[in-house]
């Protein structure tokens, strides 16, 4: 008799042990699911909740853009590069040239005046400092005849950044950008002539590589490529 109870208390605690670990394994599915499902509340209860759209630079129109090089001046298509860590495998650069333009246009379905604006830069040769006087972007500026911004209270203040040259940056410009329903422009204007290789005849300014920008906003937006 004793060595039938000491038997079926081992059975008991084997049973009662096997029960544990059934019921530990379907809370911890359970424990899942609810995560699931409160992040899709979350996010369907929240009618105001942003999304963050990714424009990639390599898509933008870069037929009238001149860059400048270390020993060559490329243009257009020839400004995207391969890149493994960029969004979308490339970027634009060889943009050191003074007086060198482009823009990102998208269109929205309404007006956002806190739209939060970054972007995914990287410095070619070696790590820079910029200014927002030094490389000025502007959302929705005029521009005259010669397509320059003629009101600088369109331009973003975003202080001074510092471009690492070892990897792909995110850099937060600002989070009260004001986009308008329709069509919208952001224009990056390089505007120094601190070139980062001085001996460069064709490059006289630094301008960071630019993966891609980056706006995250309540309404909804639609990048428009080339
Ligand atoms: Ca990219």
């Amino acid at each position: 008799m004793m060595k039938i109870k000491k038997y079926s208390g081992i059975i008991i605690c084997c049973i009662l042990a096997f029960i544990c670990i059934l019921a530990f394994t379907a809370c911890g599915g359970g424990d899942s699911g609810n995560n699931g499902g409160t992040q899709q509340g979350g996010n369907s209860s929240g009618n105001n909740a942003a999304t963050v759209y990714t424009l990639e630079a390599e898509k933008i129109d870069l037929s009238y853009v001149v860059g400048g090089s270390s020993s060559a001046t490329p243009s257009g298509k020839d400004l995207i590069t391969d890149y493994a860590t960029a969004s979308g495998g490339k970027m634009i650069f060889s943009l050191y040239r003074n007086g060198l333009f482009l823009e990102f246009e998208f269109e929205s379905d309404k007006a956002d005046d806190n739209a939060t604006l970054s972007f995914v830069f990287m410095a070619s040769y070696h790590e820079f400092d910029m200014t927002d006087d030094e490389v000025q972007i502007y959302v929705n500026p005029e521009l005259n005849e010669d397509y320059e911004p003629v009101d600088s209270d369109t331009r973003i203040k975003y202080g001074e950044l510092t471009i690492s040259d070892t990897q792909l940056r995110e850099y937060r410009l600002t989070e009260n950008m004001k986009i308008k329903k329709g069509k919208n422009i952001v224009y990056l204007y390089v505007n120094n002539t601190d070139s980062l290789l001085p001996t460069a005849s064709t490059m006289n300014a630094k301008a960071p590589d630019i993966d891609c920008m980056k706006i995250s906003t309540t309404a909804t937006i639609t990048h428009t490529t080339y």
